[in-house]
């Protein structure tokens, strides 16, 4: 509890700030505690500042539509990011209520759009998103924009408020006549807050694709009214610039599988897809199999991205594999396949999205998105089980299939298996040796110890002279490390370059049942970097290393250690002036600049740097940039990775050339 005079004093210190607001904002002390905690800990409420938190703000908003439609009043949402990077989000749902709220004494308006957590706990679906433990509630980001406005359009009138700092600047105002109902919310995210304010368009459509396929039926549509050259902080031209597109899946989940599947061949032609809520909660799932070789599962409860996965999932897995093998069992398939199958062999080349609707969700885990609620488990299992056992008596041929791939897939484990333990046993690292051509730093605490993984002998070994050994470690590796995405587990394994990636980490490498798994206790650096060329090849091997990371060291990257190193491109000098620049546009204004008699060089590659300059511009932490490897949006990267790695050169051309400045992962 504050005492009365900081309460008092804080008070006085907003409203001298923000002369405007004080007009009516005053009478509310406990609202400008409530949301001034909020501008005070942003990151508490919305995750971070940076880009990521910039975004939330738009899907603290789009919930609450979203919960709208859930509840089956709205059926349309519509997001526009504006000239000025502002973001309207409208809908056609009832319109939150503008009467008189009896305990607060004023509009249900205000309240929703000033009390922290207030609009949860007026609307009565019972599977929100908003005001949950995820959903902050758009309070927060009220409170978070230097200006927002509402219009609610309910009984005929068209109501308006606007606030600045989560402050209302005036009280609910009846503003004309309306002949439907509906939301519309605008807010500016405030610069003093938000130091990076340019929404970039791929990730809110990302976000907005993927809420269109969990809830079918809605049609999201998402307009881009910016002018792409008028944003200062524009670093890549297809984030912004005018465009417009429409999120709507009628056959929900069984699409959203086929698009991530999209350059993947399929072993059987038909999405699988379950939707049921007999057994009182509402499980969706979709499922297809290909030709490859990884599991992509991505899961979902109450529309939140359960990364860390949990009951939903156990439920899934123990249906898939019980019905499988019992189909497997009772056709005499199982007989020529002379090992033991396992769980993991039923879900190589698996994609699969399960989606299930909880009324009470307990999220736990490190992220709080791995689901607690133990009666789901049992629930998913029933409505799989049931419904996989009707798909395989009903389709023979695509159960053969199946099955023929699961008998491949524990045959290719056993190799796998053997594989390994040769290598182990051959191989001088089994004594807790390091791989030879490794650089170590002297540091042994994991949390200071730097890793980059470096292209190449000669640029391996300008690093190694460059470095700081006291925390940064060198690996170097030879040409191109092998194409997980396309390599069968065991021959993954028996790849030098991989196998030294595995023990400098001092990770083991994956046993068969969680391949996933991270001993992270034994993990000897917190920071691994990659560092390649900045050319076409360089960011294939950047590619093909993130890839690597993606299939087999997952929470590795979800737990922020994986980096990209960005090398610079040029050199401009003018007489005893030099500079790197990393864009065209720092070239330009060099010579701009400098004018006459400067000349540019451009680094093809590392190896083209000496090892000051390479210390200079691309390891020392005080000048560098690194780029981390974050999973925004796992569905997307799965996608795009297979691309990347797959057959198909055609979508990896026009992907490359859109991206072409640096295939860029991570954004
Ligand atoms: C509270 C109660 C009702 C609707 C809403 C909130 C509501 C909130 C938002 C936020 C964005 N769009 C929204 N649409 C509706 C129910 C009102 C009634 O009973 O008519």
């Amino acid at each position: 509890m504050l005492a009365k005079n900081q309460i008092f004093e804080r008070n006085i210190r907003i409203m001298s700030e923000e002369k405007k607001e004080q007009e009516y904002g005053a009478n509310s002390i406990q609202v400008l505690e409530g949301l001034e905690a909020v501008r005070k800990r942003p990151a508490m409420y919305i995750g971070d500042i940076g880009i990521k938190g910039l975004h939330h703000l738009v899907s603290e908003v789009v919930d609450n539509s979203i919960d709208e439609a859930m509840a089956g009043f709205c059926k349309n949402i519509s997001v526009t990011i504006n000239p000025d990077n502002s973001i309207t989000v409208s809908d056609d749902g009832r319109g939150i209520p503008v009467g008189m709220h009896e305990k607060e004494k004023r509009s249900a308006l205000e309240v929703v759009m000033t009390v922290l957590h207030a609009g949860g706990k007026f609307n009565k679906n019972s599977y929100k998103v908003s005001g949950g433990l995820h959903g902050v509630g758009v309070s927060c980001v009220n409170a978070l924009s230097d200006h927002m406005r509402v219009e609610v359009c309910r009984d005929g009138k068209r109501w308006m408020q606007e606030y600045s700092k989560g402050t209302p600047l005036s009280p609910v105002t009846e503003i004309g006549t309306a002949d439907h109902t509906g939301t519309t919310v605008t807010f500016h995210p405030d610069r003093t807050i938000f130091k990076d304010y340019v929404y970039h368009y791929d990730q809110l459509a990302s976000r907005l694709r993927e809420l269109a396929y969990l809830n079918a039926g809605i049609r999201i549509k998402l307009t881009d009214l910016r002018d792409g050259q008028e944003n200062e902080q524009e670093t890549n031209e297809s984030k912004t610039g005018k465009k417009e597109e429409e999120f709507f899946s009628t056959n929900g989940l069984s699409e959203f599988v086929a698009y991530i599947d999209e350059n993947r061949e399929r072993l059987i032609p038909q999405v699988i897809h379950i939707n049921t809520d007999k057994y009182g909660t509402p499980v969706e799932v979709a499922m297809i199999y290909n030709t490859s070789y990884s599991e992509n599962l991505h899961s979902f409860v109450n529309n939140i991205n359960t990364i860390e996965h949990g009951t939903h999932v156990a439920g899934f897995r123990t249906a898939l594999t019980r019905t499988l093998k019992k189909y497997a069992d009772d056709h005499k398939m199982l007989e020529k396949a002379k090992v033991e199958i396992s769980g993991d062999d039923f879900r190589e080349g698996l994609t699969a999205v399960i989606s299930v609707k909880v009324a009470e969700p307990q999220f736990e885990g490190q992220t709080k998105t791995k689901l607690g609620n133990d009666e789901v488990k049992g629930i998913v299992d029933k409505a799989v089980g049931e419904a996989l056992t009707n798909y395989l008596e009903e389709h023979p041929t695509e159960a053969k299939r199946i099955v023929e791939k699961v008998v491949l897939a524990a045959s290719a484990r056993l190799a796998a298996r053997k594989a390994r333990e040769s290598i182990q046993r051959k191989s001088p690292l089994s004594g807790g040796g390091l791989p030879g051509k490794l650089a170590d730093c002297t540091t042994k605490d994991p949390a200071e110890a730097e890793i980059f993984l470096v292209e190449g002998d000669s640029a391996g070994g300008t690093a190694k002279q460059g470095r700081d050994r006291m925390f940064q470690a060198i690996l170097p590796l030879r040409g191109k490390i092998l194409n997980v995405e396309k390599a069968l587990q065991h021959k993954v394994l028996e790849s030098e370059q991989i196998r030294n990636i595995y023990t400098a980490l001092g990770v083991t490498i994956g046993t068969e049942e969680d391949s996933m798994a991270l001993n992270d206790s034994k993990l000897r650096y917190h920071k691994i970097i990659v560092m390649t060329d900045a050319d076409v090849d360089g960011s294939h091997i950047a590619t093909l290393i993130m890839t690597f990371f993606f299939r087999h060291m997952k929470d590795l990257i979800e737990k922020g250690y994986l980096y990209i190193a960005t090398p610079p491109l040029y050199l401009c000098k003018k007489g005893n002036k030099q500079e790197y620049c990393w864009t065209e546009e720092q070239r330009m204004s060099f010579i701009e600049q400098n004018g006459d008699g400067s000349t540019v060089q451009r680094y093809k590659g590392l190896g083209e740097m000496n090892k000051e300059q390479l210390w200079e511009t691309t390891m020392n932490p005080e000048n560098r940039t690194l780029k981390q490897v974050t999973i925004e949006d796992a569905a997307s990267a799965d996608r795009i990775f297979s691309m990347l790695m797959g057959d198909d050169v055609e979508p990896r051309r026009v992907f490359i050339e859109e991206n072409a400045r640096y295939a860029n992962i991570d954004a």
